[in-house]
């Protein structure tokens, strides 16, 4: 019989992909009989309703006046001994490598000097490699925290390779894809939801971020004001963040604010995205693109660069259509292939929806079950 354990997941609580993936994977794994302890600094956005085996641990800094820079890595690393003593955890899950495995790193050394093991599983999500990785100042502690974990997963093949690439690695890095739980997908058919946002004539075309420069999202713009001059469309931007402001004024300068909707962030995304029949991701960079996947489980093909992860998620020609960065007359030539053809459209769709299942919860949960077993068994 499998043994039931005690972990400790810490994560980026607010909206993105990788709080997302550390929340549903908490929420499962207690659904399996583990016990999770979550500790961040306020309540991961994705975690609902109380459930009897998850537990929130939440990480204040105080507020002193000779802060010029709060110590939240200091902070969560005492939070993370007290939890481990207290509560007995049998092991840590951080997600992030700065600073959620550098302070687990830390609290294993404390929690060591007390004869206590505190096994530590760093999962690797993107930035924290592809766009830090390039900044010297955190290279030395990004690699040493990697090469300390007892185990390290990353979303996608390419996040292993940029790893590798871009720190010194002495250590194996397992690849774990990002999954998706079934049981939060929208229904199949939104119609009285699309009804609102879109007429019976019209295209919608929806994005998902966090709005990051990143993203690209004024590509999306010019590339969505090219498209509804082709075919009657309406652009739905869900999320916020840096240049969402920017991408506003575009839209008013570009005479299509009416055609376009800005969402902000939601709580429950899922429902809304459902309603697209395309989504938009033109990043520059993509471990893996969770967004992306959530919408084609959706039934909503991707339009996307096909840069880092986002070849392992999309298939260029079935679930949507890739570019390179910064191709928008591509972009624009793929949006109109498929929205103007019903029948073509609704294959993509299919294919989208049957392609996410490659991605389910059912498959992937397993896999970080014997990541954690593997590393209970050297002790
Ligand atoms: O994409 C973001 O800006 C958020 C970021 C995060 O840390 O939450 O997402 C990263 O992790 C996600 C979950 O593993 C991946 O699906 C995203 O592709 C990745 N973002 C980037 O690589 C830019």
């Amino acid at each position: 019989m499998q043994r039931m354990l005690k972990i400790g997941i810490v994560c980026y609580p607010t909206y993105g992909g990788s709080g997302v993936v550390a929340t549903e994977l908490g929420k499962a794994l207690a659904d399996q009989g583990h016990e999770i302890h979550f500790i961040t600094y306020s309540q991961p956005v994705r975690l609902g309703a109380a459930h009897k085996r998850i537990r929130y641990h939440e990480v204040n800094v105080s507020d002193y006046p000779l802060f010029f820079y709060p110590p939240y890595e200091s902070v969560l690393a005492s939070k993370m001994v007290d939890v481990v003593k207290y509560e007995n955890l049998d092991l840590m899950h951080v997600h992030y490598a700065i600073p959620h495995a550098s302070a687990a790193i830390t609290a294993k050394m404390v929690l060591a000097q007390e004869g206590i093991h505190m096994p530590v599983i760093t999962t690797l999500h993107g930035t924290d490699i592809t766009l830090l990785g390039k900044d010297a100042s955190f290279e030395p502690v990004i690699s040493f925290a990697i090469n300390k974990s007892d185990a390290v997963s990353a979303v996608s093949q390419s996040l292993k390779n940029d790893t590798y690439k871009l720190f010194g690695i002495n250590q194996e890095i397992e690849v774990i894809p990002n999954f998706l739980n079934a049981d939060h997908l929208p229904p199949e058919n939104c119609q009285e939801l699309r009804r609102e946002y879109a007429a019976e004539d019209e295209r919608i075309i929806i994005h998902m971020s966090n709005f990051r420069p990143v993203k690209r999202i004024m590509d999306i713009v010019e590339v969505f004001a090219k498209v509804q001059l082709a075919l009657p469309s309406k652009l739905i931007l869900l999320g916020d963040g840096p240049e969402r402001s920017r991408a506003e004024q575009k839209c008013r300068e570009l005479g299509i604010s009416e055609h376009v909707t800005f969402v902000g962030n939601l709580k429950q995304p899922l429902e809304l995205l459902g309603i697209g029949d395309l989504f938009m991701l033109p990043s520059e960079s993509e471990s893996f693109g969770l967004a992306a996947l959530e919408a084609m489980a959706a039934g909503v093909p991707v339009i996307s660069t096909n840069t880092g992860g986002l070849p392992e998620v999309n298939r260029h020609g079935v679930t949507g259509m890739m570019s390179d960065v910064g191709d928008i007359d591509d972009m624009v030539k793929n949006c109109v292939y498929l929205l103007s053809d019903s029948k073509r459209l609704s294959k993509f769709k299919q294919q989208a929806r049957k392609r996410a299942e490659d991605f389910t919860l059912e498959k992937i949960l397993p896999q970080y079950e014997k990541l954690y077993q593997t590393v209970l068994e050297r002790v």
